[in-house]
């Protein structure tokens, strides 16, 4: 008898694995499902409706972790674009994903499929144009982002009152100062813990994005640990793992926030540091609503590789949550 993949009903699917800035991306560059024709949004409802085991074989245990943030390459929509983005998590989707973005361009250069170094993306929720840079940074310009209120009070069992901003930037966030620990990766749990109990306060209060969407992510801001920076974030994802990268989304947002109360100008250069210590760097460009950011940062590739989904394995699909 051959190796398992010989063997029928062994399905073979092709990933390329990446970090950047210490978050992990697995982009699927062959062997996903057909998720048919039309927007990524359409996709995307496809994908979770239809085949959502393949999210699961992909990124949860055993082939994958809580931390792994996947990304689907389908054609495009419009074929002037260079491809279409889907990005998933352990628990479901996502809209956009920074990091991901970084992960899937470094990888489509990899791949040989970067004409003339740049890539318009289609994601679920817009356009995303990326270069790679001659320094091997990938910078992208994100969809446009917002703040749609200031000051939000939330009541957070153990913790008292709460105050924070909700803002898009290709997810919906809460961006909170208050810092119940250092962030630093000493407090990852309790930071998890405290940014657990805001996404269920949150989710109480009936405190949305736009169109009623969940708030999905917390993002708790302090002062940067090396000059050159200008702040430090710890992000909560969906499904409870922390952001090890500064997170694109939550950059975006954060900016948006920033640029509206006047504290960093359209055009500056504005460095934030994720739990790591490792950077994107970002800068403001005028939107009609809110600001159109541009994310700068590096990817790295660690694995080109085959995942096996073997019929026979009963986790095949993953480990049942
Ligand atoms: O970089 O936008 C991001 C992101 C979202 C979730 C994990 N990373």
């Amino acid at each position: 008898m051959g190796p398992p993949a010989d063997r029928p009903g062994t399905r073979r699917v092709r990933v390329i694995d990446s970090h950047t800035e210490g978050e992990p991306t697995r982009v699927v560059v062959e062997g996903g499902p057909a998720l048919g024709d039309g927007s990524m949004a359409a996709r995307r409802d496809r994908f979770r409706t239809q085949h959502d085991d393949f999210r699961r074989a992909v990124v949860t245990e055993p082939r994958g972790n809580d931390t792994l943030v996947g990304a689907l390459l389908l054609p495009p929509a419009d074929p002037a674009h260079t491809t279409g983005l889907i990005f998933f998590n352990n628990v479901g989707y996502l809209g956009m994903c920074g990091h991901g973005t970084i992960g899937a361009v470094t990888t489509l250069d990899y791949l040989g499929r970067l004409p003339a170094r740049r890539a318009s993306l289609e994601t679920p929720v817009g356009l995303v144009d990326a270069e790679m840079r001659d320094d091997g940074r990938v910078s992208f310009r994100n969809v446009p982002s917002y703040r749609t209120r200031k000051d939000v009070a939330v009541d957070v069992p153990d913790y008292g009152s709460v105050r924070g901003d909700i803002a898009w930037g290709g997810n919906w966030f809460f961006l909170t100062d208050r810092a119940p620990f250092d962030l630093t990766r000493r407090h990852a749990r309790e930071l998890t813990e405290f940014s657990e109990a805001v996404l269920a306060a949150l989710a109480r209060a009936g405190v949305t994005g736009d169109d009623a969407a969940p708030i999905e992510h917390v993002e708790i801001s302090g002062p940067a640990e090396r000059s050159e920076n200008q702040a430090r974030n710890f992000v909560l994802c969906p499904g409870g793992a922390y952001d090890r990268s500064p997170c694109g989304t939550g950059t975006s947002a954060k900016l948006a926030a920033l640029v509206a109360d006047g504290q960093v100008a359209l055009g500056e250069v504005w460095r934030q540091e994720g739990i790591l210590g490792t950077v994107f760097e970002a800068v403001a460009e005028p939107a009609p609503r809110g600001i159109v950011p541009r994310i700068t940062g590096a990817a790295y590739l660690t694995a080109d590789s085959e995942l096996l989904l073997d019929v026979r394995d009963p986790l095949r699909d993953g480990v049942p949550a």
